[in-house]
Formats: C-alpha cells, structure tokens, sequence
C-alpha cells in the first residue's frame, strides 16, 4: 500500500512534464478574448486560471478529474458500514488523479485521525471567542494560527529549493485537514453546547465520522452518513468560485497553506457564496412560518416573487458557471429519496416543492442567467432534520470541506512552481483609451 506522497512521487514529474510543454509549444495559443463585459463583470466566463481537480461543465455539473459524482459514488471507498464517499477517498483522488484502494483510504483516515488534536493554545484561543462571535469567524482564526505549526513556513525561513516546497506543502496540508474537524466541533461545542464533553478521537474512524462524533451526533448513523456524502461533494468545484480562487491568490504569494485557507474561508462566509447554505434555511423557514399549513404550489409561486419584488436573491439558486440544476444538489436528494423520515420531513418537503415552482419562476423574473438550484437549495434543511438546527453553522461544515480542494491546489501550484498571480486592473478611462485606440 502507497502513501499518498508516495503516489504524489510518481504523478508529479508527468504534470510537471506536461506544463512545461504547454507552455513552451502552445504558450501563446489563444482561449477566448478578454472583452470590457469580463473587466466589469467579475471575470465571469474568463479562462484564466490552472485548477487540476476539477473541471465545472455549465450543464452537466462538476467532474472530479474526469468522475462525475455518481461515479465517484461508484468507485470511492465508504467507511465500514456505510454507502457514501468519505472525505479521505475524495482527497486522495483529488490530489493524486487517481482512485484510492480501500487500504490506501483507510491508511489515510488512520494517518489523519493520528494528526487529528488540536494544540492546546488553539484550544485557549478558541475558548476565549466570544459565543456570539459568528462561527464562519471563528473558524477562519483557529486556521490561521494554526499556521505556528506551518512547515512550509519553517521550511521556507531555513532556506529550501524550489522543488521541495509541495513536499512541505503537502505535511502543512494533511496536519490541516487533520485538525480541522476537532476546531469546527469546538467551535460548535463552545456556542452551541457550552461545558459539553467533546469525545476523543478515534484511530479507527475516517475524518467526518470522528467530526460528527465530537459535534456530539455520533449515534445518527444517516446524519453521519449524510455529512460524508456533503464533505465529500462540496470539496471541490473547480478554480474560480470564490473561496478557491482566494487560496489560490493568497497561495500565489507562497503565503503558507493555512494562512491562505482562512482567507479562503472568509470568502466563503459570504451570503452570495457558503453562507447561502445558513439563508436557504433561515429563508424556507420564514417561508414556512408564513404560509402555516397552506404550502401549495401557487403560495410558494407568491413567496417567491416577494422575494424578488422586494430586490432579494432566492437564495440557493443560480449560478456563475452553472446552466443546469446542481448534480450536488441532486445526489442530497437521492440521498433524501432513499429515506421515508426524511422525505416525510415538512421542510425538506417545503425544499421539494419550492424547486418544482422556483425555477419557472425565476425564469420569468428573467434576469439570473440559471434559474436552477445549486447545492445549497438542498443541504441545509436535512441537517435541520436530524438535528443539527444551528443554522449559523452551516457554512462551517461547508468550510471543513472545501479544504479538500483548496489543499489539493495548493500542492500542485507549488508542485507546479506556478507564479505569483498579478492580473493586469484598468480604470474605466484606461479602458476607453484601449478601446479608442
Ligand atoms: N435570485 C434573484 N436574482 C438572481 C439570482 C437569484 N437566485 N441569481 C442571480 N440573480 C440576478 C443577479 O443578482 C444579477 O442581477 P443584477 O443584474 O441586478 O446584478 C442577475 O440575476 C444576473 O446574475 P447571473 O449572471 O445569473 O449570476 P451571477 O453569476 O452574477 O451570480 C450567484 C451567481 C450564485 C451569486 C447568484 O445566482 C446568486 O446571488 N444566487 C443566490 C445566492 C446563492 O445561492 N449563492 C450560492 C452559490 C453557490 F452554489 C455557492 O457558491 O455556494
């Protein structure tokens, strides 16, 4: 059984190889025109950055190098006794491009699961947090000082080629990942259940079962179930949504991996992007507590257009890339159709229905170019089934996944010697100047 730095050994010369082709015979090839509407708009459609994992298709959803999910549904391991996608498989095949043995997942969720306590000053420093401090914030500081232990850093300090920096990258990486189910539990203990004992870890779970085991869930076999299937596909989607490109940025400075995944986390902690998961809730229930026990399709359809007439987004629908309903969104509801509590569930119900309604609705409103649901339509409201109703929390668990991704790039950009990004900015009187000229 290799470890996955051993694989890592092997894959990198090739991707190495192939980018220095790349850039030596098809460096000035051309893949689309950068028009004054990506200036203005957010870069939205510009191709302009290297992301090795995924790849996001307008209609058929994201593929992780070259899988769909319910590929990866098929060919990565489960935990024993379970069905999903763990954490563990999803990162190897994240990382490496290639699909992990069961030993090769299981040696790796061990090799974590050793990794997993936080120090103690991390501990202190969360402890001292006010409760009322929002937890996205929270998790943001317990990863950016976690980087007192960053070795790259040191490494960096001593003075180290350029060529044995991903090998630093990838320790910094996997501590990361390692600890940052026992800091979000925490973080959820200390708010939500203060004085509460977290359970220690145990060696021979995979990373989610432990995380829902300290967030005190360890019993709910469908809750734990649930969390690794969510872990797993929120983990990636591709480069330029905003938390990955902010790692991405912030990595380009050769900032170590910790410092660039909090700030990834604070971009993810706005409303337009993670923290959608905690609006779609605290909106569906407010749509809920309005319309009592008449949820018919027409009331839903009047909900909906107050939204939009009073200037809101619906949130967990539309999207930058997307032109097609969510594949995420459609695996958290099989994973619901598969369960009769769940679909019985008056929220996940209220979920259903408003997506029967939603879309034709937004597609008159006629301005987001995908009126479909994204993931977050979906994942909060069976979180609030089983329990798990601090809806603050949500953009948390997001925030412990898409670590896999951003981790992921974060060795290969190093592994890469990509260099620091610097896009060329214009004032709108540069811009008139260009187009003059
Ligand atoms: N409800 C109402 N209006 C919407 C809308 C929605 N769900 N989605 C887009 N629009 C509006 C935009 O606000 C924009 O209006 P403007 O011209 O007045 O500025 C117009 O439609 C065109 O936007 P569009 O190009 O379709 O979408 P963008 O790429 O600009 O934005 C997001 C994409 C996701 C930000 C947008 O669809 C949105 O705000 N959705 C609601 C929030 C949400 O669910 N975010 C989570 C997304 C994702 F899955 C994630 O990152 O987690």
């Amino acid at each position: 059984t290799k470890t996955v730095k051993e694989v890592l050994d092997e894959v990198i010369p090739k991707k190495q190889l192939q980018l220095k082709q790349l850039k030596t015979e098809h460096g000035q090839a051309v893949l689309g025109d950068v028009k004054v509407e990506h200036v203005v708009g957010g870069m939205r459609g510009l191709k302009a950055m290297l992301w090795e994992a995924s790849v996001l298709d307008p209609n058929e959803g994201i593929r992780f190098h070259g899988l769909t999910i319910p590929d990866c549904q098929n060919a990565l391991t489960a935990a024993p006794g379970g069905k999903e996608i763990i954490a563990e498989s999803m990162f190897w095949l994240l990382l490496t491009g290639k699909v992990p043995t069961e030993a090769e997942t299981r040696q790796l969720s061990r090799q974590l699961a050793e990794k997993g306590d936080l120090p103690e000053y991390i501990e202190k420093l969360i402890d001292s947090l006010p409760p009322t401090l929002h937890p996205m914030t929270q998790l943001g500081m317990g990863v950016a000082a976690l980087n007192h232990e960053s070795k790259f850093q040191e490494a960096y300090e001593r003075g180290i080629k350029k060529s044995e920096y991903w090998t630093y990258a990838l320790e910094d990486s996997l501590n990361l990942l390692a600890r940052l189910p026992a800091l979000a539990a925490r973080i959820y203990r200390n708010v939500y259940n203060p004085g509460k004992p977290i359970p220690k870890i145990n060696k021979d779970l995979d990373l989610v079962g432990n995380y829902v085991n300290m967030l005190g869930y360890g019993d709910n076999h469908d809750l734990t179930e649930y969390l690794r299937l969510y872990i797993a596909i929120h983990g990636d989607h591709e480069g330029g949504n905003a938390s990955a490109h902010t790692s991405h940025l912030v990595g380009s400075t050769l900032s170590d991996p910790y410092l660039s995944y909090a700030a990834a986390l604070y971009a993810l902690a706005g409303p337009l992007h993670g923290l959608a998961n905690q609006e779609v809730l605290r909106w569906q229930m407010n749509m809920q507590k309005e319309l009592g026990d008449d949820i018919t399709h027409e009331n839903i359809e009047d909900y909906l257009w107050k939204t939009l007439k009073s200037g809101q987004v619906v949130p967990g629908y539309g999207h930058g890339v997307l032109r097609y309903p969510d594949p995420r969104f459609m695996a958290l509801q099989d994973f619901c159709e598969s369960r009769p509590n769940l679909l019985a569930d008056p929220i996940v119900q209220l979920v259903k229905k408003t997506y029967e309604v939603a879309p034709a609705v937004l597609k008159e409103h006629g301005k987001t170019k995908n009126p479909f649901p994204n993931v977050d339509a979906a994942s909060g409201c069976v979180l609030y089934h089983y329990g798990l109703t601090e809806f603050k929390y949500y953009t948390v668990i997001f925030g412990v996944s898409r670590a896999l991704g951003c981790l992921t790039q974060y060795v290969w950009s190093r592994a890469l010697g990509l260099p620091i990004e610097r896009p060329k900015s214009l004032s709108m009187d540069a811009i008139e100047k260009l187009i003059k000229q």
